[in-house]
């Protein structure tokens, strides 16, 4: 049976193209367009930092207010948060760290903050938060113990679980970017913490595939992975330009076929059967004008059903003759010509 795939993206796909060495190209567009561009787009999900659906200093008398008005927007037109993200990366208390900054206050924060996310999530109607920890990591190897901090991050989803005993957790890992080195870079550092956590069955992960890229390892291997201990609980899809800053770029743009591998590892598995989203985390080139700043939310959309039709077009039969036989230069001249259409 065909799996129905559900898309999901973040507001911050939509931006006004700041990079590190310029100032926005872009105007900023209504949060309201933002999700009239996800239905026009055919997206049912949109993905929140906690600061995408209010300010980090509302005071708490006034959220449930304020984001009632949010998931208002939301249901008016038919569409779910699909998770929540506490940033963790903006605020001076999370400069080195927080969650592990060697200042007591500073891991405070993290939670207080974090709880409050969780919070934002049950109220707009989500139990999964992602954590990010952009800056779980360090600038220089000495200035941190990395058992220590690998303790923290435990405590820390520990707390969160109990906080609230519904909620999921999910790690989205990345080696590299803001730190020099990220405390547990991949997947797989992660799904080893979520077994040692208060609740393994609410712990697991979203994979993005640029950080994969990023760590050298390939995506739809870590997909994989995820999948096999049943915690690929979503995804990032993506594409990156080898060993250099994020770049988050339309999905299967760069490498075709390591995006083609993606989608046959999540067709595979029946990915989404279950609800799960297939998440985008992609950014609008800076030479884009803002009336067409969505053609890439556009595009990853549309390039992911088009390796659908790929993967559905590729004959297991063909596949088991030829691995059989183990004639993999015959199976990869068959793949390269369904990439190719030639099949
Ligand atoms: C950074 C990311 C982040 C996360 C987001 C939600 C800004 O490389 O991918 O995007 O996806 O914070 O977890
Ligand atoms: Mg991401």
């Amino acid at each position: 049976m065909a799996t129905q795939y559900r898309f999901s993206f973040g507001p911050w796909n939509l931006h006004e193209g700041a990079d590190p060495f310029g100032p926005t190209v872009r105007p900023t567009r209504e949060f309201a367009e933002k999700l009239d561009i996800a239905v026009r787009l055919g997206f049912q999900g949109i993905q929140f930092h906690d600061d995408d659906v209010i300010p980090a200093d509302l005071p708490a008398a006034q959220m449930e207010k304020a984001v009632g008005e949010v998931k208002r927007m939301l249901d008016d037109r038919g569409l779910v948060a699909e998770f929540i993200a506490p940033r963790l990366w903006e605020d001076p208390r999370t400069v080195d760290g927080p969650v592990t900054s060697n200042c007591a206050a500073e891991r405070r924060y993290a939670l207080d903050r974090s709880r409050r996310a969780v919070d934002i999530a049950r109220m707009i109607g989500t139990r999964d938060i992602v954590w990010w920890p952009a800056r779980e990591g360090t600038y220089i190897r000495e200035c941190k113990s990395a058992q220590q901090s690998f303790s923290y991050m435990l405590d820390y989803a520990n707390a969160l679980l109990e906080y609230d005993r519904d909620i999921r957790i999910l790690g989205e890992m990345k080696p590299n970017e803001p730190m020099d080195l990220m405390y547990l870079p991949t997947t797989g550092h992660f799904l080893a913490l979520c077994y040692r956590t208060v609740d393994p069955a609410r712990s697991g992960v979203l994979i993005e595939s640029a950080h994969c890229v990023l760590a050298g390892l390939d995506p739809s291997d870590e997909m994989a992975y995820a999948l096999w201990h049943n915690k690929l609980w979503s995804v990032h899809l993506n594409d990156q330009n080898g060993l250099k800053y994020d770049q988050d770029k339309a999905f299967g743009t760069v490498d075709l076929r390591r995006a083609f591998n993606q989608v046959y590892v999540l067709e595979q598995a029946g990915y989404g059967a279950d609800g799960a989203f297939v998440g985008l985390d992609v950014k609008a080139m800076r030479t884009q004008p803002f009336e067409v700043a969505w053609r890439h939310l556009e595009n990853s959309r549309e390039i992911f059903f088009q390796l659908v039709e790929v993967a559905r077009k590729v004959d297991p039969q063909e596949v088991r003759e030829l691995t059989d036989a183990r004639d993999y230069e015959a199976l990869e001249l068959l793949i390269v010509k369904h990439l190719m259409g030639l099949r």
